[in-house]
């Protein structure tokens, strides 16, 4: 489906084949096509500025891998950059099985949808509703509050009829009578959830948009989510926009604070079975912040699925055995830096502050000083004794700060570090200067065991000898 974005990259990359250092010249090069690419897949300039900018910082000067070449590793980075503009730092907070929406509410849960007429509302109600249902196990309540094209309403019930949930039944044609009667309705039929399906108009105005601000103080939603067409370029960053300033200002000031009166929640995007670019996702999730919870991924009522970064980022590069391979090879590149630093001191260098950073890393990465504590052998007896999570990584933390506010001539040579010097890390790192010189006590110790260890002295450091 997006074959677009990776043709490009994949000619752009082609050429960075075969080199063997990520020059500023190299990414650059590959970055104009990117842009290139991402431009004629219709992402909004704003995201595309970002995307890439965000690329050219961590790819320009990267150590090349052993065992794949520049293009392969500029990709890996595209690829997780677009993951991260995608939403992917969410992950592991949000609940993808529950596709992220977070229903906890004095029921019946509110879900508002919104969006331009044709967007796939009406339909999305639909799929949503048999997804909560069948995947959710939820009891689910549909109602239409579109008045205005007599065949609205019943085209939900007529999807109602197919998941099996019960609709709302009125020939109202006042809209906040509907919201009224659908509310005391989904309650009384003790629903878990509430769709409220809205009108749209083929264009943004703010009759409607004052209508569906209406409708959502009245409802007090948990998500009110941004239905809109995933083929469409440029026009859906002003739409997204469109809709969520539009629910988001008019409340400033009033009941901001309160659930469900600070914009959209998030986004579907419909028609992602088509042709459609991808552009249209990095954009819309670019220019609200909010997250993309569904895809729509054709007319049918199980064409839906919940929405995955890394899924939709691997489409658009096309990707995917290489984001793989670079994965591997950089679990590979970690392990052999334990080995270097074995030998390193085996060979009787010192360590410096550069080893002693890329411990703290691999520290934090095996789950920081409670999760090393879980793997060591026999800590079972101790561990009753120590409250692990006293042991706080945020002291961790600290300690590589001020390992980073060090010049690189400190980092690797200790004894540099004069009061002065010292006085200076501390004002970067934002900590005292006792903080500095625990740390330089610290790497002192750290020699010392190490000098230890080599004489054999490892039975007298464990107090045998
Ligand atoms: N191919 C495709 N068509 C869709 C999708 N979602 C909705 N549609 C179609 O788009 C048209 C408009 O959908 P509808 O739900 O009535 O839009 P609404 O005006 O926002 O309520 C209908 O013909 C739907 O079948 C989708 O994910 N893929
Ligand atoms: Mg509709």
């Amino acid at each position: 489906m997006f074959e677009f974005i990776s043709e490009k990259l994949g000619k752009a990359f082609g050429a960075l084949g075969g080199k063997a250092l990520l020059t500023e010249a190299d990414v650059d090069a590959a970055l104009r096509e990117l842009r290139v690419g991402l431009l004629e897949a219709d992402v909004a300039l704003p995201a595309i500025k970002h995307l890439v900018g965000l690329v050219r910082e961590r790819a320009v000067g990267e150590a090349v891998l052993k065992g794949v070449n520049p293009g392969q590793q500029v990709v890996k980075i595209v690829y997780d950059a677009m993951v991260e503009l995608l939403g992917g730092q969410e992950r592991g907070t949000r609940n993808e099985e529950r596709g992220g929406l977070d229903l906890r509410a004095v029921p019946p849960a509110v879900i508002l949808m919104a969006g331009l007429q044709g967007g796939g509302k009406t339909t999305t109600a639909g799929k949503l509703a048999k997804w909560l249902k069948e995947t959710q196990g939820k009891s689910v309540y549909l109602a239409s509050l579109d008045v205005y094209r007599p065949a609205a309403i019943e085209q939900l019930s007529v999807l109602a009829g197919k998941v099996g949930v019960e609709v709302l039944e009125s020939d109202s044609t006042d809209v906040m009578a509907r919201a009224k009667a659908a509310l005391a309705a989904a309650k009384k039929a003790s629903a878990d959830v509430l769709i409220l399906d809205t009108a749209g108009r083929l264009t943004l105005d703010d009759e409607m948009m004052a209508e569906l601000v209406k409708v959502r103080d009245l409802a007090k939603p948990v998500a009110t989510l941004l239905v809109a067409d995933g083929q469409t370029g440029q026009v859906a960053v002003e739409v997204a926009k469109g809709f969520h300033e539009a629910l988001g200002r008019k409340e400033r000031g009033t009941r901001n604070e309160e659930r469900g009166s600070g914009g959209l929640t998030g986004l579907v995007l419909t028609r992602m079975d088509g042709d459609a670019r991808g552009g249209a996702a990095l954009s819309m999730r670019f220019v609200t912040g909010v997250p993309i919870y569904f895809l729509g991924l054709g007319e049918g009522i199980a064409a839906f699925e919940v929405f995955r970064p890394e899924s939709l980022a691997g489409r658009i590069l096309g990707q995917g055995d290489v984001v793989s391979l670079v994965e591997k090879v950089q679990a590979a590149a970690k392990e052999e830096d334990a080995q270097a630093m074995e030998k390193k001191l085996l060979s009787g260098q010192k360590l410096d502050f550069n080893d002693m950073k890329k411990q703290f890393v691999m520290m934090k990465k095996m789950g920081g000083m409670a999760g090393m504590l879980e793997m060591l052998p026999g800590m079972g007896a101790i561990k009753s004794k120590i409250d692990a999570s006293k042991l706080d990584d945020k002291v961790m933390l600290r300690q590589v700060a001020v390992i980073d506010s060090m010049t690189k001539a400190e980092r690797r040579n200790p004894l540099l570090l004069n009061a002065r010097r010292r006085m200076r890390i501390a004002k970067g790192a934002g900590v005292t200067v006792q903080d500095v010189n625990k740390l330089v006590k610290m790497q002192e110790q750290m020699n010392k065991v190490a000098k230890m260890m080599r004489s054999g002295g490892l039975a007298q450091l464990i107090g045998r000898k």
